[in-house]
C-alpha cells in the first residue's frame, strides 16, 4: 500500500486519541505523511506483515495504525515474551522478527530476548520507541529516561537510531540487512517519541523507503575449500554429519538430506536440527551420541557451532583424555561466519558460505563413485543405537504410579508421530532433556527450544508465534518451573484463539519438589513450589480448556482433543515428586559445593 492510502488511514477512530495522531493532510493541506506511517510503509514495502509487542507510551498509535494498515499485531503481556516471540518468527521464515516496545523498561524488558536471537542466529529487529533525545542526553530526567541505543549496542548483531522522517527507510533498511544478511541476529532500532509525529511531503516519503533488494545475499564457498573438505570427508573411516539449528534455519533441506543419503554418513541432530531428516532415518545416529562422538574420525559440521552444547570439540566427549585434551578428529565446518572457525578447536576444512551454497557445491562433488563409508562403523552405530533405542522402548512401555517423565512422554511422542506438522515449543530441565531423546521429530523446524543459553522463559512467546505464523497445532512441553517465566502469556493465547496445548508438567518444583527448608522454617526450600499447584485453571480464567491429568490416559485424551479442536488448552500432567535429576543432563555444570550429595 502506497503512502497516498496510508494516509487516509489517520483519520480512522483508532488514531484519533493523542496529538500524535493528528491528520497531517488536514492541517496542511498538502499530501503528507508522518513518522508513524513511514514506519509502517518501510516494514510493509519488506514483507513484513506481522509485529509482536506491548503498546505504550511512545507507540500505541502506531500499534493501532500498523493494525489499521493491515499489519497483524500481537500484543503481548511482557515484552520479553513478544521479542521470544519476534526471534523465533525470524527463524521459521528467515523474514526478521519485529518485536515493538515502549521506552526504558519496556526495551529492557525486550533486550533480554534481542540478546537470545543474537546468541542463536536468530533475526530479529527489536523497536523501542524512546524519550526525548535532548533531555535524555542532558540527563535532566525525562519520562522513563534511557539511553536505549547504547545500552543496546553490546548486546546485538547491529543498533540504529532514526531521528528524522525522512530517514526512516533507511534505518528500516539497514535494519533488515543487519538481521538477515550474514549470520543472522538481533538488531536495534531506536525511534525518539518526536520522530512519530514528524511530518514529510508523501511523495518524498514514499520515495525515501528501501525495499531491499536479496536482504541475506547467498555466499558461495571458494572451489578450493570445497575440495578440501571432500578429500577429508572421502578418505575417512569413521565420519559423522553433525546437524545444527544453523541447517534447519538455512532451509536447504532437500540438499541436506540428499548429501546424508548419497554420502551415506551417519548424522547427529543437535536439538533444534532434529526432523530435519525424519529422527527414524536409519542414518540417524541420535540415539548413540556417546558413542559416535569420541569414535568419529572426521565430522563435517553444518551450522553447529563447536561450544558448551558440543563440550567445545575436546575432552572425554570426544575421546580426549583430559577435559582440555582433543580427541584427535578432524573437523569440517560449514558455516557463514569466517570467525567462527578455530574458535574451539582447530578447523582442518573450513567452509564458509551460506549453507545452501556451500551443502550443493558438496553435492556437486560427490558422484555415484562416492565411496559408501566402512561397513564396520555403520554397523557399529546401527547397533549401538538399536541397543539404546531398545532400552528405550523397555522404559517407555513402564506404567508407574505416579506418572513421570517417561510415561507421559510417551504419550506426547505418539501425539507428535501422529501429528508431524504440529509444531513442538520446549523447555525446562528434565522436562527439556527427556523430551529431546524421547520425542521423535518427522519434519524440519517443528522443534523450538531453550537454544544456545538454555533459557528458561522461551517457552509461551515461541508458542504463540509459532501458531501465527504457521497455523499449525502447537504443543508446548513445560518444566513447571519454565512455564512460570511467561505463564501469563495463556492469556494471549486465548485472545488470540491459537491452536496451542500445552502440557506443564508439574514435579512440584525446579528439578523435582522434594527438598526441604534445612532450618525447619516455613518457607518452603528454594527450589520447591506451591505443592499440587492446578496450572490448568489459569487457562479457565480466559475461555480456555484447562484439564488435570494424572495418568497417561488422561493426557493423551487431552491431547488428542486438543490437537483435533484447535482450542486453546493447558494441561497440568501431575509427574512423580521424586523424578528429575538436578539440572537434568547438564548436572555437571552446577557447582555443588557444600551441598548434601
Ligand atoms: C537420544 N538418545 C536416545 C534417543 N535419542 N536413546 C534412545 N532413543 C532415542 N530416540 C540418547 C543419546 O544417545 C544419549 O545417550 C541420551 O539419549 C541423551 O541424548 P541427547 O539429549 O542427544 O544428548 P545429551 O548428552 O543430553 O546432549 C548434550 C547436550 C544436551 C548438551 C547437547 O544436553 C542439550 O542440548 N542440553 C541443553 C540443556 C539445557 O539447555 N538445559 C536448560 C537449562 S536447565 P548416550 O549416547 O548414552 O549419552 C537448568 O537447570
Ligand atoms: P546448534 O546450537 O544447533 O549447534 P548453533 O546455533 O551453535 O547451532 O550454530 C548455528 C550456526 O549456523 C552459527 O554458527 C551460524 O553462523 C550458522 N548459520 C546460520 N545460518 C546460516 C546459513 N544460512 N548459512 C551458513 N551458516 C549459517
Amino acid at each position: 500500500m502506497g503512502i497516498a492510502e496510508t494516509k487516509r488511514s489517520s483519520s480512522t477512530p483508532a488514531s484519533t486519541s493523542g496529538a500524535a495522531a493528528s491528520d497531517p493532510q488536514a492541517e496542511s493541506g498538502a499530501a503528507l505523511t508522518d513518522g508513524f506511517h513511514l514506519v509502517i510503509d518501510a516494514l510493509k514495502v519488506n514483507g513484513i506483515d506481522t509485529i509482536f509487542g506491548l503498546p505504550g507510551i511512545p507507540i500505541t498509535d502506531l500499534t493501532r495504525m500498523a493494525q489499521a494498515e493491515g499489519i497483524r499485531m500481537i500484543s503481548f503481556r511482557h515484552e520479553q515474551n513478544a521479542g521470544n516471540a519476534a526471534a523465533i518468527a525470524g527463524f521459521m521464515t528467515q523474514k526478521p522478527g519485529i518485536c515493538l516496545t515502549v521506552s526504558a523498561p519496556g526495551f529492557l524488558n525486550g533486550l533480554t530476548a534481542l540478546a537470545n536471537a543474537t546468541t542463536n542466529c536468530f533475526p530479529m529487529i527489536l523497536i523501542s520507541g524512546s524519550s526525548e533525545r535532548e533531555i535524555v542526553d542532558l540527563q535532566q530526567g525525562d519520562y522513563e529516561e534511557m539511553d536505549q541505543l547504547a545500552i543496546a549496542k553490546p548486546l546485538c548483531k547491529a543498533a540504529f537510531r532514526v531521528l528524522h522522517a525522512e530517514d526512516i527507510g533507511v534505518g528500516v533498511a539497514r535494519a533488515i540487512r543487519a538481521a538477515v544478511s550474514g549470520r543472522p541476529g538481533g538488531v536495534y532500532l531506536d525511534l525518539p517519541a518526536k520522530l512519530f509525529a514528524q511530518s514529510m511531503d508523501a511523495e518524498a516519503g514514499k520515495r525515501s523507503l528501501i525495499q531491499v533488494v536479496d536482504p541475506a545475499p547467498r555466499q558461495i564457498p571458494a572451489a578450493d575449500a570445497i575440495g578440501r573438505a571432500l578429500d577429508l570427508l572421502e578418505g575417512a573411516k569413521r565420519p559423522l554429519i553433525l546437524l545444527g539449528k544453523g541447517a534447519a534455519y538455512a532451509q536447504a533441506d532437500a540438499d541436506i538430506r540428499s548429501l546424508v543419503e548419497k554420502t551415506g554418513i551417519p548424522y547427529l541432530p543437535m536439538s533444534m536440527a532434529k526432523g530435519l531428516l525424519p529422527d527414524t532415518h536409519e542414518l540417524s545416529a541420535a540415539a548413540a551420541r556417546s558413542f559416535v562422538l569420541p569414535e568419529a574420525d572426521v565430522v563435517l559440521l553444518v551450522g553447529a557451532r563447536l561450544n558448551w552444547l558440543l563440550s567445545h570439540g575436546k575432552g572425554k566427549t570426544w575421546g580426549g583424555k583430559g577435559h582440555k585434551d582433543a580427541g584427535g578428529q578432524k573437523f569440517i565446518q560449514i558455516d557463514i561466519s569466517p570467525q567462527e572457525m578455530d574458535s574451539n578447536v582447530r578447523i582442518d576444512a573450513p567452509v564458509v558460505g551460506d549453507i545452501g551454497s556451500c551443502v550443493s557445491a558438496l553435492l556437486a562433488g560427490i558422484g555415484a563413485a562416492w565411496p559408501k563409508p566402512p561397513a564396520e562403523w555403520l554397523t557399529a552405530v546401527a547397533e549401538r543405537r538399536d541397543r539404546n533405542i531398545a532400552k528405550m522402548a523397555e522404559t517407555l512401555a513402564k506404567d508407574p504410579v505416579p506418572m513421570n517423565f517417561h510415561s507421559a512422554l510417551n504419550v506426547v511422542r505418539d501425539i507428535v508421530k501422529a501429528n508431524p506438522d504440529a509444531i513442538l515449543v520446549n523447555e525446562g530441565a528434565n522436562a527439556l532433556d527427556f523430551t529431546r531423546s524421547i520425542v521423535d521429530m518427522y519434519k524440519p523446524r517443528k522443534r523450538l527450544d531453550v537454544g544456545t543459553w538454555g533459557v528458561m522463559g522461551i517457552g509461551m512467546g515461541f508458542a504463540v508465534a509459532a501458531a501465527v505464523v504457521s497455523g499449525e497445532p502447537v504443543i508446548a512441553i513445560e518444566g513447571d518451573s519454565a512455564f512460570g517465566f511467561s505463564g501469563m502469556e495463556v492469556e494471549t493465547i486465548c485472545r488470540y484463539n491459537l491452536p496451542v496445548c500445552v502440557v506443564v508438567f508439574n514435579n512440584n518444583g525446579v528439578y523435582r519438589g522434594t527438598d526441604v527448608n534445612p532450618t525447619g522454617g516455613a518457607d518452603l526450600a528454594p527450589t520447591v513450589f506451591v505443592k499440587g499447584a492446578r496450572y490448568d485453571r489459569l487457562i479457565e480464567a480466559f475461555g480456555g480448556v484447562g484439564v488435570h491429568a494424572t495418568t497417561p490416559a488422561e493426557l493423551r485424551r487431552a491431547m488428542e482433543e486438543a490437537v483435533r479442536s484447535r482450542r486453546p488448552t493447558l494441561i497440568n500432567a501431575v509427574i512423580d515428586e521424586t523424578a528429575g535429576t538436578e539440572s537434568g543432563r547438564i548436572t555437571s555444570l552446577n557447582p555443588t559445593a557444600g551441598k548434601k550429595k
